[in-house]
């Protein structure tokens, strides 16, 4: 790469300082220092001029953004996992190819996962207020009672790296693991895991005490808890979110724990992040959820790791081989 011009990177938004050095030292890297989200007349500039183009979550990627792409964009290299941002197949119908960072925040997710779990069982943000706002009177035999995980049947809607890492933490538990996904695992794997599979997903829904996302955000996944499924849940069952908002039917799940229809939810992402359901922040004021600013993979050693894959599938592309992480349609 060294006797070649320097490709074009334009970074969306501010990554670890050690990415961003490393990026200016290999790449003719232009970063956004305000850190702002771009809009879409700065993402259509963007990939005007971009050889590479560094988006992150909130740079929705449209068709109409990729048609603005001038012929030197050639990739599109994801800072994240998800791409459900990105039109994808629109990107690929032009020739840009586009990667993602799979692998590097399996572990923080899953960890955060549990933590959520944990959270809203047993009342943590809740019991946690107690002390600084100066509200304990002390212990009581009935205070603060959460409902114990031990013993508990989990199920996960989505097994593939993230589900799995939850379904090994969640065995440490105590809880049994169940889990719908669209393949069925291998028996060597599905054992390892002491995972019992559900081909409906709407009979594994009506027998589960926790219910955890862990599918991509995709057309078929959209709503794929609906109101319907939602009402299949048992009123103990809790819901618990650390993938994407759209794959769950926000209003629905409100409306179903404001009736005591559902006994609560751990969400980490939104349907239109930023913004979140008011019904949902009501619900967390009244300790029956608790809410995330989506901080599932937010760790300083998962953000290097995937700026690291950022960086290694930026050069291998230049290079003229094949990215890692390239994003295929059948991952859709
Ligand atoms: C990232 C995520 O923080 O990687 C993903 O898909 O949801 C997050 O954990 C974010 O996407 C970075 O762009």
């Amino acid at each position: 790469m060294s006797s070649r011009k320097k490709p074009l990177v334009v970074v969306t938004r501010r990554l670890p300082e050690a990415i961003e050095t490393r990026m200016r030292e290999l790449f003719d890297a232009e970063l956004n220092l305000d850190d702002k989200p771009m809009d879409a007349a700065a993402l259509m500039e963007a990939v005007k001029r971009a050889d590479v183009l560094v988006p992150t979550i909130t740079d929705e990627i449209d068709s109409s953004i990729l048609a603005q792409a001038g012929a030197g964009l050639r990739l599109i290299a994801n800072f994240g996992n998800g791409v459900d941002h990105i039109d994808v197949q629109a990107a690929l119908a032009r020739g840009i190819t586009v990667t993602n960072t799979p692998g590097v925040l399996t572990d923080d997710t899953a960890d955060m996962t549990m933590a959520l779990i944990m959270a809203v069982a047993r009342r943590i943000p809740e019991g946690a207020r107690l002390i600084p706002e100066d509200e304990w009177s002390g212990w009581a035999p009935t205070g603060m009672l959460g409902r114990r995980i031990t013993g508990k049947r989990l199920g996960i809607v989505g097994m593939g790296r993230i589900g799995q890492a939850v379904a090994r933490r969640a065995r440490a538990f105590g809880l049994s693991i169940h889990y719908h996904n669209r393949r069925r695992l291998a028996s060597e794997v599905e054992e390892s895991l002491e995972a019992t599979w559900w081909d409906s997903l709407d009979q594994m829904l009506a027998r589960m005490d926790i219910v955890s996302v862990h599918c991509p955000h995709t057309p078929a996944t959209y709503h794929l808890l609906s109101a319907r499924r939602l009402k299949l849940l048992r009123p103990v069952a809790l819901v618990v979110n650390t993938a994407r908002g759209e794959i769950i039917d926000e209003n629905a799940l409100a409306r179903l724990i404001e009736s005591n229809e559902i006994g609560g939810a751990g969400l980490d992402v939104f349907e239109h992040e930023p913004a979140v359901n008011p019904r949902l922040v009501k619900l967390a004021k009244a300790g029956k959820v608790v809410l995330l600013p989506h901080m599932g993979s937010a760790t300083q050693e998962g953000r290097l790791d995937m700026g690291e894959k950022v960086i290694v599938n930026i050069r291998t592309f230049m290079d003229g081989h094949r990215p890692p992480d390239r994003v295929l349609p059948s991952m859709l």
